[in-house]
């Protein structure tokens, strides 16, 4: 990680735990917002005006975080006013790097190796994880926001008109029900599993692992109930955050992360949901099956000799 701005051989792919040896995320830092004529949004400073080729999406295809950011961008027509890099799957003992892994790029914007020179270009004193998403403001040269939440809310209402208006991620009747679940879907699943697979305690284990699969239970009951998306019709916001998790998880949560109660396509609903979600336009362009596993199995904390499973296909 940086500490005031230098890079720091500290970093530690298990990153900070509490007490009971659970897993903790950090909290993101840059948290400016794009308006559509540069108001300060939520958060931040105000002079990020959404312009077409103005922003850049730095992404690992492995980061299920990134992947909502993505499949945001594909659903609301942005591909082209929003361009994007995307790092190789393997963290380094720099953290993330660019370079020529096969679905990676070279940073041809700013010419950085490391995602952290990013950063520090932003802030020469910054001090935490170097992580991805980031969205870059090409013309002010710095981080707009690194939250991936933030930017998914961004990409949906930030764009004014290049973004197509007929998709309504974040619809403002759905609001509090679509919060509602997100907040239970994150730190159970979302999160879950990340708590399931860095815990360094028997019980900060099993916590994580009953959240997982009592959460995975309920959705899977709610889908069977009605669909063809969790609020119905409608594709949410809260769609993509349960799909960037199920699209993962047989390939790595369910062997790495040790959520094996069950594999996801196990659940009837859940995967036709995860099939669904597949079939829109943009979606699947996103999975790079290759990136995740390698991505995965690359954290030698968990995985000292860096085998990578064959299996399973995404079919
Ligand atoms: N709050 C952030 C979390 C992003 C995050 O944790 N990304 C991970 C990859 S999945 C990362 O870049 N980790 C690098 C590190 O921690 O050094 C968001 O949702 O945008």
């Amino acid at each position: 990680m940086l500490v005031d701005g230098k890079w720091t051989a500290e970093w530690h792919p298990v990153q900070a735990t509490d007490a009971k040896g659970g897993f903790v995320r950090q909290i993101s830092g840059f948290r400016h917002w794009v308006t559509p004529d540069g108001a300060v949004g939520p958060p931040g400073e105000a002079g990020f005006r959404a312009e077409a080729g103005r922003y850049h999406l730095y992404v690992a295809l492995i980061c299920p975080w990134a992947s909502r950011t993505l499949i945001a961008r594909a659903l609301k027509g942005l591909e082209t006013a929003i361009s994007v890099s995307v790092v190789e799957p393997a963290l380094t003992d720099q953290g993330w790097r660019f370079g020529d892994y096969p679905g990676a790029d070279r940073d041809t914007l700013n010419g950085a190796t490391y995602l952290h020179e990013l950063y520090t270009r932003a802030n020469p004193h910054y001090t935490g994880r170097a992580t991805v998403p980031v969205l870059w403001d090409k013309q002010r040269g710095t981080i707009v926001n690194n939250e991936s939440a933030d930017i998914v809310r961004m990409l949906n209402d930030g764009f004014g008109d290049l973004a197509d208006s007929t998709v309504d991620l974040y619809p403002e009747p759905l609001r509090p029900q679509i919060d509602a679940l997100n907040e239970a879907i994150y730190p159970r699943l979302n999160n879950g599993v990340y708590r399931a697979g860095f815990a360094t305690t028997q019980i900060a284990y099993e916590e994580a692992f009953t959240d997982v699969f009592g959460m995975l239970d309920e959705l899977e009951a709610r889908l069977a109930a009605g669909g063809p998306f969790l609020f119905g019709d409608r594709l949410t916001e809260t769609d993509i955050r349960l799909f960037v998790t199920l699209v993962r998880f047989d390939f790595a949560y369910h062997g790495l992360f040790k959520c094996n109660r069950r594999m996801l396509k196990d659940y009837a609903a859940l995967s036709g949901f995860l099939h669904r979600m597949l079939a829109v336009p943009g979606v699947r362009q996103t999975v790079n099956v290759d990136h995740i596993k390698r991505g995965y199995y690359s954290v030698k904390a968990l995985n000292p000799n860096g085998i990578v499973p064959v299996g399973p296909a995404l079919d």
